[in-house]
């Protein structure tokens, strides 16, 4: 089955029981696996209105059957069901679930974009990433080096 990667994020509510929901939903998919969970990082709000809380963010590495267009589906159904709300562009969020890679896939339409098209340049989805491919070779998304400013590894557990 393919690997596929998804980044998570929350700044709003409880933060750390938003993302273990989010992983304990995404473990229960069809015909879909976790195989690794990134450490859990407090992450200073990039390209966000001022005094927005810091976010948690990180990252899960699953194995699927299901097709992209299927798992993207899934993850806006469970941001719904963390009462993810969309009042503008890059507001605090319960949950944002983001498909960063899929295994063999590249689309680049505006409602499914992978590989996805900011994650090269943003440390909080880099440093997860970074913990699930330890030698930077993520499937067809090679990491670049970024300092990992504003970034900080937490004792906090995804499960
Ligand atoms: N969409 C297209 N491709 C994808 C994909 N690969 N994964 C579409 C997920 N969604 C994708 O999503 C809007 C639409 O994008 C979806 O309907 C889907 O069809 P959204 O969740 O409302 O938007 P978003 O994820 O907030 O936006 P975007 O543009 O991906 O945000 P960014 O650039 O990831 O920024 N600072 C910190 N510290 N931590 C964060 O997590 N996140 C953002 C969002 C800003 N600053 C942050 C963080
Ligand atoms: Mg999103």
């Amino acid at each position: 089955m393919p690997e596929a990667v998804i980044a998570l994020g929350s700044n709003l509510g409880d933060r750390q029981e938003n993302l273990r929901a989010a992983v304990r939903a995404l473990a229960a998919l069809p015909q879909t696996a976790v195989l690794a969970c990134s450490a859990v990082y407090e992450t200073v709000p990039v390209d966000c209105a001022p005094g927005d809380g810091d976010y948690l963010n990180a990252a899960v590495r699953l194995e699927t059957a299901m097709p992209p267009a299927l798992l993207l589906g899934a993850c806006l159904g469970i941001e719904a069901a963390l009462g993810r709300e969309r009042p503008y562009r890059n507001a605090p969020r319960t949950l944002d679930l983001d498909l960063i890679l899929y295994e063999g896939f590249a689309q680049n339409d505006p409602w499914l974009t992978v590989p996805h098209p900011r994650a090269a340049e943003r440390a909080f989805v880099l440093a997860p990433l970074r913990d699930l491919y330890p030698d930077g070779a993520a499937p067809g998304f090679p990491l670049p080096d970024l300092p990992a400013d504003g970034v900080r590894r937490t004792d906090l557990k995804l499960r």
